[in-house]
């Protein structure tokens, strides 16, 4: 093998964010950019000698350039062997369950998630630990202040371009490649979990038909292989299912805006039964009912609440986790169960501890994000085939299954007001701000609602005693009622302002009425105790979910 040692400078802003680093293509273009974060990889994770590093992405633009790199610095750096997904494709649950079955000491994911894609679009990386799951905070701080200090690059040259298109297994510039389904393995866990004979079942029985839309994204060929070809679904049941480098130009966020083609199909007089969406790497997912849309925050309280009617779940849950703006709906879930339920931060990394010190079995996020102790990561096909399960074994609408949740536990109105594209410095000041004001906040009252607790989120957590601060500010009201903002973590220009409304309706009776409509109030308070239109110039939020 030839290594070159090529001289470098750092680039001062390689921080990863809430889950990886993602930036303009353009910029992950500009030479050494990606070199230098991949050097700071394997300089500050250390010893990759002889180890097996798993290696794709969701196909995104620059996916396959990305992956050569990849390659040649991994052979440079004395990895032992990688493990690639054809293509350089594998769904970032896949990749988990690929570094978890094998054994990897790690892997990385190219992917910018949701972000869209395309020469004008997003790319990201992400480096996954031996557990599965994103790098914890400490692993990627470490990252960081490597790219800060980075002086030299090692790299393998000397051979052409690998063919990453092939299955098999293959020696490139010294280094062992074994190139695999992207599908397989995770389609196999899959079958582990739930009950494919039931499922089945009910998708050929002719009285449920459902669209799954893979927004033109990774999950495209795991659905066609999953619902279609080992359930027997219909051909046609999954949409858009070609993956594409730009995403056909859409945006592949799985949310009422973004997946209009499904949402079409799923309202209106010939609306189907059930239909599901999943993002650009196949980690968040939408559910859909016919004319009924299941928010995030409710969908996980019903899989903790039905979790038994799984295969693999059959035996109960230990607990479960949310991050901090979900929604409070799967807590009363786990009240009844007398199970634990913990608050985290943001990102899906926070879950990784509870998941292997057996605290949690079911997690999830208000960002259409779910997921459990399969693997290390959220995973959208996995939501999609445990709402099958249960609606196999239930016979019931997907409404009726919602509905009969919200009689027994109440009902939490949910909605996240985005406001993105603002500038930095008043993004910043306007979290500041709010910062210096709680102390005043506790006891005070806005249109009626007392103000009960409020603070700076920090989680300690209870397994590694890390701490992570300034999480997001959090205002409970008396009854439940509660206001999250926080700045996002995933964007790539400007910041976005993330506010989260929610609260509680006990009252049956009132349980049916407009999500947008009973948190009117509280979005103004909000507004108010933020200064958002007077800080931001904005009078309404850019997106409202
Ligand atoms: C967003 C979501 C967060 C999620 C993250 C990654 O982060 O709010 O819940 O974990 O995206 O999801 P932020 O910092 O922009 O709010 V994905 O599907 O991009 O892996
Ligand atoms: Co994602």
């Amino acid at each position: 093998m030839n290594v070159k040692t090529v001289a470098t400078t750092p680039f001062n802003d390689q921080r990863p964010g809430t889950s990886g680093l993602r930036k303009k293509v353009a910029e992950f273009q500009q030479p050494r950019y990606l070199e230098n974060f991949l050097q700071s990889i394997f300089d500050s994770v250390g010893d990759f000698g002889g180890k097996t590093l798993a290696v794709g992405g969701d196909g995104r633009f620059h996916n396959r350039e990305a992956v050569q790199t990849i390659l040649r610095m991994a052979a440079a750096n004395g990895v032992g062997r990688v493990l690639l997904g054809r293509g350089g494709l594998l769904s970032t649950p896949a990749m988990s369950c690929v570094i978890r079955k094998y054994g990897a000491c790690g892997g990385i994911v190219l992917s910018a998630s949701h972000n869209p894609g395309g020469p004008n679009g997003d790319f990201g990386v992400k480096y996954n630990v031996a557990n599965g799951g994103p790098a914890p905070e400490g692993v990627t701080e470490a990252i960081y202040a490597e790219s800060r200090k980075i002086i030299r690059y090692l790299i393998a040259d000397g051979e052409a371009d690998f063919d990453i298109d092939r299955i098999g297994s293959f020696v490139f510039t010294g280094m062992k490649v074994e190139v695999i389904d992207p599908v397989a393995d995770y389609a196999a866990l899959m079958e582990t979990l739930f009950d494919f004979g039931r499922i089945s079942q009910l998708l050929s029985s002719g009285r449920f038909a459902m669209r799954f839309d893979a927004m033109h994204a990774i999950t495209g060929p795991y659905a066609h292989d999953i619902f279609e070809k080992r359930l027997g679904a219909p051909a046609g049941t999954v949409m858009n299912g070609t993956p594409l480098t730009d995403f056909g130009g859409g945006h592949p966020d799985p949310n009422l805006v973004h997946a209009h083609d499904l949402v079409a199909i799923m309202n209106g007089p010939g609306a189907l039964d059930f239909g599901a969406a999943s993002d650009g790497d196949g980690d968040r997912n939408m559910i859909l009912g016919r004319n009924f849309f299941v928010s995030p925050s409710d969908s996980l309280a019903v899989l903790a609440a039905n979790a038994r009617l799984v295969p693999f779940y059959a035996a109960g849950l230990a607990g479960v986790a949310r991050s901090l703006p979900t929604s409070l709906a799967v807590d009363r879930v786990a009240a009844a169960l007398k199970i634990p339920c913990y608050e985290t931060p943001t990102g899906w990394k926070y879950f990784g501890n509870l998941l292997d010190a057996g605290r949690i079995t079911l997690c999830g996020e208000e960002s259409f994000g779910t997921g459990s102790n399969h693997v290390r990561e959220k995973d959208g096909v996995w939501a999609v085939l445990f709402w099958l399960n249960l609606l196999a074994c239930r016979r019931e609408s997907v409404e009726a299954v919602v509905k009969a949740h919200w009689r027994s536990y109440g009902r939490n109105f949910y909605a996240r007001h985005d406001y993105e594209d603002l500038d930095t410095e008043v993004a910043n000041g306007l979290i500041d701000a709010l910062r210096g004001k709680l102390p005043a906040l506790k006891g005070s009252a806005f249109g009626g609602l007392e103000v009960v607790h409020c603070d700076d989120f920090s989680y300690l957590d209870p397994v590694d005693g890390s701490v992570a601060e300034h999480q997001g500010i959090r205002i409970g009201f008396a009854g439940d009622a509660r206001i999250v903002y926080r700045l996002s973590g995933t964007g790539t220009t400007g910041a976005t302002l993330r506010v989260y409304l929610e609260r509680y309706e006990p009252d049956p009776s009132r349980q049916d009425r407009d999500v947008q409509e009973e948190l009117r109030d509280l979005a103004s308070i909000a507004g108010q105790i933020g200064e958002i239109a007077q800080r931001t110039g904005r009078q309404s939020p850019s997106v409202a979910t």
